[in-house]
């Protein structure tokens, strides 16, 4: 197993040894002097010391509100906010800032979508789709806007490998679709979905294409126009980035469309008594002070990604997860769900008759962090017949040796648990 696969820009392998010594929280030892095995990334990643610094420079050196002050420090943050901007914008190949509307997460963005546009664009009778292996947030903001509309929300099944049903979906497809929301990639099953071919399939019947994008753009190289994603929401924290900053694009046309989301400050231009005009794009979808210093920072952990290269990236996590599947299906009882061809580095599995949560906290114990649960994604739990399961999640800074210490910790659980 070539685990040094994936290459950096200059055609060097990923020094992963050397990416791991910009990251402190990764060089300690837990409990009784086990080394920390950090396998919990779909949830959050560990953040390198550029970005940690970034914050404190921030809050020593400049320290301002935004857009308002019209002194040194009110013009530095605006600037190195801004900036933050313009690299996002770069980093998706987005035709302009315009397109990039600050959020806390994927959470407020796929919201903001629901209540904006969703309101004014959803009718009764309209058809929403979404698929069955959404997160909670790209499937509640749905049912509450179906719901308030009168429209039908219908998802497009999962097949036994963690692939979409994509004869179901076709035959989904009908005027009536306004929306189609759907996930880039599973947190659950690792499954990249085809978005590409979904969005060209669901704007020949004049439907919008909303991508959560939360476990694809920290990932892997991520290009918006060649998608044609009409919205696309992400979060700064899955992504070296800070937590509480997050992303909306959209196209200019849509946003132009739109109503605000929220009223306050710094989204209006003129304030009459009785109603108001809106600013330009994209601030008249950031109302009130934004959270500037994660924002500034998160434009760090995107130079950070991009010093080393997305596809590199993808590459490496590419093999460091075949290696993750083979070596967890070694384990006796154990059961991986999720076998698409296109997988990102989140692998879910269960071993028979262990609970998750027994397990993650046994192998906690082990010093390797995992996540248990249902993964926020309820419908996805019925459809493999299983009310929760253990997940571990790569990103580029884990190891083939941190695997093994995963599936060693799995045997000694087996074994504590009198399996196996
Ligand atoms: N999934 C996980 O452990 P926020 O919380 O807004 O940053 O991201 C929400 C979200 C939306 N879509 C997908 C596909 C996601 O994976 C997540 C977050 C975490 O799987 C926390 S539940």
């Amino acid at each position: 197993m070539n685990v040094n696969a994936g290459k950096t820009r200059t055609g060097a392998p990923l020094d992963v040894e050397g990416l791991r010594r910009d990251f402190p929280i990764l060089d300690q030892t837990i409990y009784d002097g086990k080394p920390l095995v950090y396998l919990d990334n779909a949830a959050t990643s560990q953040k390198p010391k550029a970005v940690i610094e970034a914050l404190t420079d921030y809050y020593t050196r400049y320290n301002a509100n935004v857009h308002r002050a019209l002194h040194y420090l009110g013009e530095q943050a605006t600037a190195r906010f801004e900036e933050t901007r313009a690299k996002v914008a770069a980093f998706l190949n987005a035709p302009s800032e315009r397109n990039i509307v600050f959020t806390r997460g994927t959470t407020e963005s796929i919201n903001l979508v629901a209540y904006a546009w969703g309101r004014a664009n959803i009718e009764n009778g309209d058809v929403i789709l979404a698929t069955g292996m959404e997160h909670h947030s790209n499937l509640v903001p749905w049912q509450i806007l179906a719901r308030a509309q009168g429209a039908e929300l219908q998802l497009v099944p999962v097949l036994e490998d963690g692939t979409l049903d994509r004869d179901a979906f076709n035959s989904s497809l009908s005027p009536k679709v306004k929306l189609l929301a759907v996930t880039h990639m599973s947190n659950v099953l690792g499954t990249i979905n085809p978005v590409k071919g979904l969005a060209a399939a669901a704007h020949e019947v004049g439907a919008k294409v909303l991508v959560d994008a939360a476990q694809s753009v920290p990932h892997m190289a991520v290009d918006v126009r060649d998608l044609d994603a009409d919205f696309m929401a992400f979060s700064s924290h899955k992504m070296c980035g800070p937590t509480g900053a997050g992303v909306l694009y959209a196209k200019e046309t849509l946003l132009e469309s739109m109503d605000p989301f929220m009223g306050g400050g710094e989204m209006i231009s003129r304030v009459n008594d009785d109603y108001s005009t809106w600013a330009d794009l994209p601030y008249k979808f950031e109302a009130g002070t934004p959270n500037i210093a994660d924002v500034i920072a998160f434009g760090v952990a995107v130079d950070y990604l991009s010093g080393i290269g997305m596809e590199a990236i993808h590459e490496y996590e590419r093999d460091l997860t075949a290696y993750a599947v083979g070596r967890l299906e070694e384990v006796p009882g154990l059961r991986v769900f999720g076998h698409a061809p296109e997988r990102g580095g989140a692998v879910s599995f269960e071993i028979e008759g262990l609970h998750p949560h027994d397990l993650s906290q046994y192998v906690d114990q082990q010093g390797v962090a995992i996540r248990a649960g249902h993964l926020c994604a309820q419908p996805l739990m019925r459809r493999l017949g299983v009310p929760a399961v253990s997940r571990a999640s790569v990103y580029f800074y884990n190891t083939e040796r941190e695997i093994d210490c995963l599936t060693d910790a799995l045997r000694r659980a087996c074994q504590f648990f009198g399996h196996g």
